[in-house]
C-alpha cells in the first residue's frame, strides 16, 4: 500500500525486501544446510554369496564401512515372497529366472543404518552388472553375472521402507 509520503514508501519497500530476504534465507537453510540424514536401508546377501560362504566377508565389509546392523536374519524365501519382493520387475523378461534364483538357497537379510545409508550401501554394492561394477565393490568381488550379483539394496527412501517392512514385519520403524 503506497502513501503519498515518499520516505514512507521506501520504508515499506525496505520492509518487504527484508521479510522476503529472511524467508528465503530460512528456506535455503532448511533445504541445503541440513547435514546428511541417518537412514535405514534393506540389504540382502543373495543365495550365490551365501552358498559360496561369502556372507561373513560381506558382513565384515558392511561393519568396516560404518554401517550399524539394526536387524539381521538368515531365511529361505518362498516363491510367493520373492515374487512380491520383486513385483516391480514382474513384466521384465528376467523376472522368472530372478525369482528362481532368489529361492535357490538361503539369503541373509539385513537392516543397515548410517548417514545417507541408501546411497552408501548402493555405492558399496556397485553396479547391477558385476562386470561393470567398480573394482572395490561387493558385486565386483563376489558377483558373477546380472542375476547372481551377490547383494541387493533398496534404491530409494520409499522402497527402503517398503522392503524393510516386507522382510521385518515385526520391527517398529
Ligand atoms: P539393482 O537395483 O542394482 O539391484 O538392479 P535392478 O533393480 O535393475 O534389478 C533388480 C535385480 O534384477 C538385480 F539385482 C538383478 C536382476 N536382473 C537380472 O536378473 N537381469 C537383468 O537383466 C537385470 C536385472
Amino acid at each position: 500500500m503506497f502513501v503519498p509520503n515518499k520516505s514512507v514508501n521506501w520504508i515499506l519497500i525496505a520492509g518487504i525486501v527484508g521479510v522476503v530476504a529472511i524467508a528465503s534465507f530460512w528456506l535455503f537453510k532448511c533445504k541445503f544446510c541440513r547435514g546428511p540424514k541417518i537412514e535405514r536401508t534393506l540389504a540382502i546377501i543373495k543365495p550365490d554369496a551365501v552358498a559360496a560362504g561369502n556372507s561373513g566377508k560381506i558382513i565384515d565389509k558392511i561393519e568396516q564401512s560404518g554401517f550399524k546392523i539394526v536387524g539381521m536374519k538368515k531365511i529361505d524365501l518362498t516363491k510367493e515372497k520373492a515374487e512380491v519382493f520383486y513385483a516391480v520387475h514382474k513384466e521384465k523378461p528376467f523376472f522368472n529366472d530372478l525369482v528362481q534364483f532368489m529361492i535357490s538357497g538361503s539369503v541373509v537379510v539385513l537392516i543397515l543404518e548410517k548417514e545417507s545409508a541408501i546411497q552408501a550401501w548402493r555405492d558399496l554394492m556397485g553396479a547391477t552388472d558385476p562386470q561393470k561394477a567398480d573394482n572395490e565393490s561387493l558385486r565386483k568381488t563376489f558377483g558373477t553375472d546380472l542375476t547372481k550379483n551377490a547383494v541387493h539394496g533398496s534404491d530409494s527412501e520409499e522402497s527402503a521402507k517398503i522392503e524393510i517392512t516386507k522382510m521385518f514385519p515385526d520391527l517398529m520403524q
